[in-house]
């Protein structure tokens, strides 16, 4: 009897570790996912992967805002270009280009963005040579933790929606990118 229950007892133990285990498997797992999906805001089509697309808010009074992305890169060996975007975000997308003229940084429309194969493209917010995508006609202000929907009409690879976060960029000074 003593024998039985203690192989209860032992086989009880065994569970409850074996539980454990399987429970701490789950939590790690569920801690894996919910970190990568706390960190993956990117999206592929064909050999593009857009990268974290993020608006910064918009400034008091005015009826235009900034796209960039933390990353457009152009894996495959085919090259392509972004030719266009549009959402019901705003009246208009242009996809502009920050350029030094003088001593004032300047962004002006340019009809394509390129997309060199194996290359990866700077639209990150300021610096010259950097591009962005300049929504024209708010329909309403950008503020900090909206979330919305564009297209991006890429030449070869198609259209692809993606879901861009406004933001506060951490390096701040985004007023400079601002002047037409
Ligand atoms: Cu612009």
């Amino acid at each position: 009897m003593k024998n039985a229950m203690r192989s209860k007892w032992q086989c009880i133990q065994k569970t409850g570790f074996g539980w454990g285990f399987i429970g701490g498997g789950l939590l790690m797992g569920f801690l894996a996912l919910s970190l990568s999906q706390a960190h993956a805001h990117d999206f592929k089509q064909g050999d593009l992967v857009i990268d974290h697309p993020y608006a910064t808010p918009s400034l008091a009074g005015t009826r235009n805002g900034s796209v960039y992305f933390k990353g457009l890169r152009n894996r495959g060996g085919q090259a392509d270009r972004l030719i266009a975007a549009k959402g019901a975000v705003a009246e208009r997308v242009e996809l502009h280009q920050m350029q030094m003229d003088g001593q004032v940084m300047r962004m002006r429309e340019v009809p394509a963005i390129e997309l060199p194969a194996r290359t990866e493209v700077n639209m990150r917010h300021g610096g010259a040579g950097t591009h962005h995508l300049m929504l024209q006609g708010l329909k309403q202000p950008l503020k900090d933790g909206d979330r919305f929907d564009l297209e991006l009409v890429f030449e070869k690879a198609g259209t692809r929606r993606v879901n861009v976060w406004v933001q506060t960029p951490r390096s701040g000074n985004a007023s400079p990118t601002h002047q037409h």
